[in-house]
């Protein structure tokens, strides 16, 4: 068993987690893991490098043999850790908003709408989501002409950087906390889905109704729809060119 291990349930951020450490030579620190609700995610090429327990297995978070690591890194990790592991062990959440505004699910989209503070925070884990002592945190800035996915590009971009730049002191635990400000808000899965639905006849802005079709569009999901008087379903997405 290794010393630390990384949780990630993005097959993409885990590949460039990987490259990371290659490239500073610190493979031999680090077991690799995803989650055990993530079936469509296990590649051969994942499974070459994926080295929990030496053993091609999914992640149960409850497991009691997560306890012999000395750090844990969730890397947009999907299940919560339980109090009893982070009493623990120093577990630390790579977060792709900007804390406290839209803790939670798919902070961008949120930002999108309700003009928060959007960009990256790497804490310590605490009992609430996305809350515990802020390591180091980045803002990014939303422009009129971003969606959802582009956001979320950039936001991905930076996790990658401040892991790169800091990932060191945060092995070592050479970093000062800053505590969360305020509880800001927090949006859930089921605050998404009730985005999803445009009825024909809301009155709003035009800048709304372009804002909250910004915050769904997202390459191929079908996030936006409306009903047509036919009872059908139609999704909207939208382009905009600078
Ligand atoms: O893993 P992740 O990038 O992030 C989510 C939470 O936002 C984050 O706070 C948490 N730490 C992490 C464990 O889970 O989410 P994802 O891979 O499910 O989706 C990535 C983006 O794709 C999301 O920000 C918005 C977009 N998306 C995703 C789905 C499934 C959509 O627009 N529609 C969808 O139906």
């Amino acid at each position: 068993m290794k010393k630390y291990l990384i949780i990630s349930d993005k097959e993409e951020l885990l590949n460039r987690f990987d490259q990371l450490l290659r490239k500073k030579r610190l493979t031999d620190l680090f077991d690799y893991g995803y989650s055990y609700n993530n079936n469509d995610f296990v590649t051969d090429y994942h499974k070459s490098f994926h080295t929990w327990l030496y053993k091609p297995e999914p992640i149960n978070i409850k497991d009691k043999r997560l306890f012999g690591y000395e750090l844990i890194i969730s890397l947009h990790c999907k299940q919560l850790f339980p109090k009893e592991l982070i009493e623990k062990v120093r577990c630390i959440n790579v977060h792709p908003g900007f804390n406290p505004y839209n803790r939670g699910w798919y902070p961008q989209v949120f930002s999108i709408l309700n003009d928060l503070p959007f960009g990256v925070t790497i804490h310590e884990i605490d009992d609430k989501i996305d809350h515990g002592p802020i390591i180091v945190q980045e803002k990014i800035n939303i422009e009129s002409h971003d969606t959802s996915l582009s956001s979320y590009e950039k936001v991905v971009e930076v996790e990658m950087k401040l892991l790169d730049k800091h990932l060191e002191d945060i092995i070592n635990k050479n970093y000062t906390f800053t505590i969360l400000p305020d509880e800001g808000n927090i949006n859930y899965k089921k605050d998404f889905e009730n985005l999803g639905e445009m009825k024909l006849d809301d009155i709003d802005t035009l800048e709304n109704h372009i804002k909250k079709i910004r915050a769904l569009t997202h390459g191929n999901y079908k996030n936006a729809y409306f009903i047509d008087k036919n009872g059908n379903k139609i999704y909207i997405k939208i382009e905009l060119t600078k």
